[in-house]
């Protein structure tokens, strides 16, 4: 670990802002970090794009939206009130639901008065001089922040593929990140759905009932398991809630944040190949992406190992899917199980069944052209009323580099990602003091229950910051030795795992050009939380602190 502590002074007196912070994004992240913010008596502004908050459960309001953590985990977890009273109808929650649960928590804790919406920060200097930020908006704001919070998400900022064409289509286009509020009514349309992630994969069911005719464009064959979404139990949620702060505690002590699973203790190698199907019959019947993870201690770093799981899902595939040339070109043959986000489904396989859907190779034959009747692949043309774009996000680092982020000293956040980001902790960036970054590159983040995440992080950033305070310190920065040796962490944990094989978005590789680099930590949420606190502990170890000589 990084031993760079340094603890120096300088001249002048802390400079009058016109917010202690300046938060970037009013999501789950923003939100919390406003309420946490305002227990420390701080003044703080957020900023949101969106014309509501929510972030992702903001904007992703396609049909089937729904969240693959059960909510009784994706659920903040810092007041036990709201946990209590909190009723979620069903085991996953759906995105109305989650943006209803948003919407209450901004009213309950009065953060609505500190929110400015329909403003996207435009850009953010750090002066070199005077240790603060200057932030810009869209909507004109021009304000100044000691420090700057980037709450902007992983999955903010939609990605339609560059195709030739798309401007001449005389139906209607949709991406699912943009999805319009009163929603969409497929109806008697001929529909194309572009993109089988999770969007797709949860939208293409319920798009296939509505449509005339519905064909999707599947360029990769995913991973896909049954969620088993059922409405509440109400004995499973009074006995969760009655062992709720317990609950919470322990999933602070797995590596995906999400408690309520045994961890696995064997290899699937060490199990006759009887018993291991039928561990994953059980997994599966059971629903849910972590559980299925957690049959075997090496699904995720052994090849062989996770061809078993890998044979498993295939073949169910084969079971469900009646069309054998269609379930073959379903069944995932380029990446490990579990190195692209395993998605959850409600009856997807199944809608291959139906008369009125296509499955189309877009990897045999890529879409070539949109056209104004439809799009033309490498040997077909199609006419279509409607074409949804499921092609997913400028994951994890988008939304940070659309905005001018940069200091006086000359250094541009788009130069320093160039090559990939690099941070600290997923936390802080070197050469840009004074600003952190909520489940940023680098964190664990989005290989865990979001939520615990953004909750970690924010306690961590929030407790910093009163001891900044408490110090007189008016600038803190990581240093870069402490920086390169988090990136070097993070990719030796990387490399000792299959997640690197996948072209996936942790790697970028849904984005042409974007430099393949994995970016999340894969080391396990519970080991990044002890590598944090022993940081804090050891009085922010690989930081830089410049205290005034005066601050009265
Ligand atoms: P994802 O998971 O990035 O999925 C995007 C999908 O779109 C994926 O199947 C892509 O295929 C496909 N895609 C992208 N560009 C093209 C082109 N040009 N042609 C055909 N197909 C294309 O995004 P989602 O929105 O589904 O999910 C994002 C996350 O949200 C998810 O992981 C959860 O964490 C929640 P590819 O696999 O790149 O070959």
């Amino acid at each position: 670990m990084p031993d760079t502590h340094n603890d120096s002074a300088s001249a002048g007196a802390m400079r009058e802002t016109d917010y202690d912070v300046v938060i970037v994004g009013a999501g789950l992240a923003g939100l919390y970090t406003l309420h946490r913010l305002r227990g420390l008596g701080m003044t703080a502004r957020a900023y949101e794009a969106g014309s509501g908050v929510g972030g992702t459960w903001f904007w992703n309001k396609y049909p089937g939206a729904r969240c693959d953590v059960e909510s009784l985990e994706y659920s903040y977890a810092f007041s036990d009130e709201l946990q209590q009273e909190w009723h979620w109808p069903e085991r996953y929650g759906n995105q109305p639901e989650i943006l209803e649960y948003i919407n209450h928590v901004a009213d309950r804790f009065d953060l609505r008065r500190d929110i400015q919406l329909n403003t996207r920060v435009t850009a953010a200097v750090f002066d070199d001089d005077t240790n603060t930020w200057t932030v810009e908006t869209d909507q004109g704001d021009t304000v100044t922040a000691r420090y700057c919070i980037m709450a902007s998400g992983n999955l903010s900022t939609p990605r339609v593929p560059d195709f030739k064409g798309i401007e001449s289509f005389k139906g209607k286009w949709y991406h699912s990140g943009l999805w319009p509020a009163g929603g969409v009514d497929f109806t008697g349309k001929r529909v194309a759905v572009i993109g089988t992630g999770s969007s797709g994969v949860q939208m293409i069911p319920i798009i296939a009932r509505q449509a005339k005719h519905l064909h999707v464009f599947q360029r990769t064959a995913n991973f896909i398991l049954p969620a088993g979404n059922a409405p509440m139990d109400p004995k499973r949620e009074s006995t969760h809630k009655a062992d709720y702060p317990a609950r919470r505690e322990a999933a602070q002590h797995t590596p995906f944040g999400i408690g309520g699973f045994p961890p696995p203790t064997q290899s699937a190698l060490d199990v006759p190949e009887a018993d291991r199907n039928a561990a994953y019959e059980a997994k599966w019947q059971e629903g849910g992406s972590i559980s299925f993870l957690y049959t075997y201690t090496d699904l995720l770093t052994n090849q062989e190992a996770n061809d078993t799981a890998a044979d498993f899902v295939r073949n169910k595939i084969r079971g469900i899917v009646k069309d054998a040339e269609t379930a073959e070109l379903l069944c995932p043959n380029d990446h490990p199980m579990g190195t692209k986000r395993l998605v959850l489904d409600t009856g997807y396989f199944e809608t291959y069944n139906r008369d009125n859907v296509t499955l189309v190779n877009a990897r045999k034959t890529p879409i070539e052209e949109i056209t104004p009747a439809g799009l033309r692949t490498a040997d077909a043309e199609y006419e279509f009323d409607a074409i949804v774009f499921a092609t997913g996000f400028d994951a994890i680092t988008g939304a940070m580099k659309e905005i001018d982020l940069r200091t006086t000293a000359g250094l541009t956040i788009q130069d320093n990602w160039e090559a990939g980001p690099r941070t600290y902790l997923g936390l802080m960036v070197a050469g840009f003091p004074n600003m952190f970054v909520i489940t940023g590159p680098g964190s664990p983040s989005v290989k865990a229950n979001m939520i615990v995440a953004i909750e970690q992080h924010t306690d961590w950033i929030v407790d910093c910051l009163q001891h900044l305070r408490e110090k007189g310190v008016s600038r803190f920065e990581a240093t870069k030795q402490a920086e390169d040796e988090w990136v070097q962490h993070v990719n030796e944990v990387a490399d000792s795992t299959l997640y690197p094989k996948a072209n996936s978005w942790y790697v970028g590789a849904n984005i042409p050009g974007k430099p393949r680099v994995f970016m999340p930590y894969v080391g396990g949420y519970e080991r990044y939380k002890a590598i944090c606190d022993d940081v804090a502990a050891k009085g922010y170890e690989g930081c830089v602190m410049t205290r005034e000589k005066t601050t009265a």
